[in-house]
């Protein structure tokens, strides 16, 4: 009894989707696939359905199809296209291309997420609802990612050396302490009539100074920390003013 209870446990997530994990290319179904790739480049695409997809080490080329799908690139330089449906697109470290096409996306290009706990849940999950996808803010990010959010009302966590285009829709930008000075993340068409710029800072530590350097030659609006630049607004025109970044604390357990 034992023993059949952990290989239902070590079978995981992947029972619950039609697709495999033999790490080659693989095409999906129109219904639920799960694919677990390997530490070698991967080529996944989910097709219809809400897939779960993770690339794992290599650099993986992953599209998730129709459906809202759940996209974890993690270590590489990876390619992915979350296409149609509300999709999750996790990067993971290395400078990674992340187009979350159509629907309402969320993605996370700064890397600060909690890996050790996602990989573990990855592991003994048996429904998407079981995936830990927890933050874990006092890391600094990652590498530049290029990051287009497409049609609908997205969601980034971008960080340093970002590049973000929103696209169409309301988007929401959201930036942190964990943006190295001087490696400021790019936003290139901001619409101050329906995208918010947030910036996250830990409660723990003051609140910080931030201010708007205009350059009236480029048009772009730098927001500086210490000098510095954090986030870049491409062409944001001289309406723009600090206020227009909302700075909101966040707590964490970890030191
Ligand atoms: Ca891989
Ligand atoms: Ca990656």
């Amino acid at each position: 009894m034992i023993a059949v209870l952990l290989a239902l446990m070590g079978l995981g997530i992947l029972s619950m989707f039609a697709g495999d994990d033999d790490g080659g290319g693989d095409e999906g179904t129109e219904g639920a696939d799960g694919y677990l790739g390997t530490e070698e480049a991967n080529t996944f695409s989910g097709n219809g359905g809400s897939d779960l997809l993770a690339g794992f080490g290599g650099d993986d080329v992953l599209s998730g199809g129709d459906g809202g799908d759940w996209i974890f690139a993690l270590d590489g330089n990876d390619s992915v296209s979350g296409d149609s449906g509300n999709d999750v697109i996790v990067g993971g470290e290395g400078a990674d291309t992340l187009a979350g096409g159509t629907g309402n996306d969320f993605v996370e290009a700064a890397n600060v997420i909690d890996e050790p706990a996602l990989l573990e849940s990855l592991k003994s999950a048996r429904a998407l609802t079981d995936i830990v996808f927890q933050y874990d803010l006092s890391q600094p990010s990652d590498a530049g990612d290029l990051v287009d959010l497409g049609e609908g009302n997205d969601t980034v966590v971008m960080g340093s050396d970002d590049t973000i285009t929103g696209g169409s829709g309301a988007d929401k930008f959201s930036g942190g302490d964990w943006i190295e000075p001087g490696n400021a993340a790019i936003i290139s068409d901001y619409d101050a009539d329906e995208d918010v710029i947030t910036f996250a800072y830990d409660a723990n530590d003051p609140t910080p100074v931030l201010d708007v350097f205009l350059n009236k030659q480029t048009g772009h609006a730098h927001v500086r920390s210490g000098n510095q630049d954090v986030v870049v607004v491409e062409n944001a025109g001289s309406d723009f003013t600090i206020s227009m970044i909302k700075l909101t604390p966040y707590s964490h357990n970890k030191g």
